[in-house]
């Protein structure tokens, strides 16, 4: 007898050791995917539900941990995924299809190209955002690029190195950076972004939380809006971005950048992250901005302390889970420096390495300040999963 332990963090070392059994391709991965680990947790259900899932556990061989008012259902999807299906769940469980089987959905079938202005970004492949910040006071590189030229010089340099798309900002969300008035705003970056885009640089997205820099910007032929504060700073900027039909980014934040530091509470942090990133998403596509435009980004950095990023970084499968592309801004954020102990000058490799993390996590869009860096270390996560 033999005994031998396979990984099951992917569906891979199951579907190979099925492969090299004799099986065919396509059954191999589906049971390879049916068997993997998949746990769920579900709040706000009643006494009755909760009952009926504990019976329903105790039957079907699924793990269920229960308290007041919630259930952790664990187990092979295979096991779990009939209490998606009105035939095969139990009647009093019909009300947790519904939600069950969007989660299932997004988890067997990513979205593979992302809606932005001009048609559609295939996610294939990881897309690496260059940052061009054309602020005196950013994160990290404020003040470096102080005319447009300069911005464009950099940008294709960045382009060069390897990035999809451009991402142009004309406001420091840092903790206490001076507001900028819209105008102001307008006349840093729509500049650059038309400079980009008469250059033919590839798409260009801009960051901001104001309509009418947003409206400027997408009239300069930017084909993305990238808004830190998820719709909550300006009415006005959802009807701007449908009207465009361009590509949007909802970011997580709580507060306004000189409020958010005192708002970082969190019971679990990745959870609640993720409901008020579908709460965020629900109220874009009420306001008629079509699902496949929609990216959304957990916000690091944003309204978290260290200890949550790091645990937003392990539990970025909570908002994969949501079914959007998932965008993550990592790149020179001080959570990194509290692992490494590096200055924000010298946090370029750590952030490669937390994009490679993300990556192996369902990241699909990465943020960043140096693209040849983030480009070898995504190239490297890739081919562990997907050999070249
Ligand atoms: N971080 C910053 C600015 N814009 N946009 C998105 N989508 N995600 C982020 O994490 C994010 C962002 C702040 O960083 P910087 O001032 O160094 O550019």
């Amino acid at each position: 007898m033999k005994i031998t332990a396979l990984a099951a963090h992917t569906p891979e070392a199951v579907r190979a050791a099925l492969a090299a059994r004799g099986w065919e391709a396509q059954p191999a991965w589906f049971a390879a995917v049916g068997i993997q680990p998949f746990v769920v947790l579900i709040e706000a259900i009643s006494e009755a539900e909760r009952e009926a899932l504990v019976h329903w556990g105790t039957k079907s061989g699924a793990d269920v941990l229960t308290g007041d008012g919630w259930a952790l259902v664990a187990g092979a999807a295979s096991r779990v995924a009939p209490l998606a299906r009105y035939d095969r769940a139990p009647a009093e469980l019909a009300r947790l299809a519904p939600a069950l089987g969007r989660v299932l959905a997004a988890r067997a079938e990513p979205p593979r190209s992302w809606a932005i202005r001009g048609g559609g970004l295939s996610l294939e492949k990881p897309v690496i955002m260059g940052i061009v910040n054309v602020t005196p006071d950013s994160f990290s590189d404020g003040g470096r690029l102080p005319s447009a030229d300069a911005a464009i010089e950099h940008a294709s340099r960045l382009i060069a190195d390897g990035c999809r798309l451009l991402d142009v900002g004309g406001e420091s969300t840092r903790p206490g950076a001076t507001p900028v008035p819209a105008d102001e705003e307008i006349a840093r970056v729509v500049p650059v972004i038309s400079g980009l885009v008469k250059r033919g640089f590839g798409a260009v997205s801009v960051d901001t939380r104001k309509a009418e820099v947003a409206r400027a910007a997408v009239d300069a032929g930017a084909a993305i809006v990238n808004d830190v504060s998820g719709l909550h700073f300006d009415p006005a900027l959802a009807a701007v971005v449908a009207r465009a039909e361009v590509g949007l980014i909802l970011m997580h934040m709580r507060g306004t950048p000189d409020t958010m530091d005192d708002l970082a509470k969190y019971a679990h942090v990745a959870p609640e992250v993720a409901a008020e990133l579908a709460t965020t998403a629900d109220k874009a596509e009420r306001a008629g901005i079509a699902r496949e435009r929609i990216v959304v980004d957990p916000g690091f950095g944003f309204a978290k302390t260290a200890a949550q990023n790091f645990r937003l970084l392990d539990e970025l499968a909570t908002i994969v889970a949501l079914g959007y592309p998932v965008a993550v801004g990592l790149s020179r954020k001080r959570f990194l420096g509290a692992a490494t102990g590096r200055p924000v000058e010298e946090r370029d490799r750590a952030t490669a390495v937390a994009c490679a993390l993300a990556a192996e996590r369902g990241a699909r869009l990465f943020r960043v300040h140096d693209v040849a860096l983030t480009r070898e270390a995504l190239a490297l996560a890739g081919a562990t999963t997907n050999p070249p």
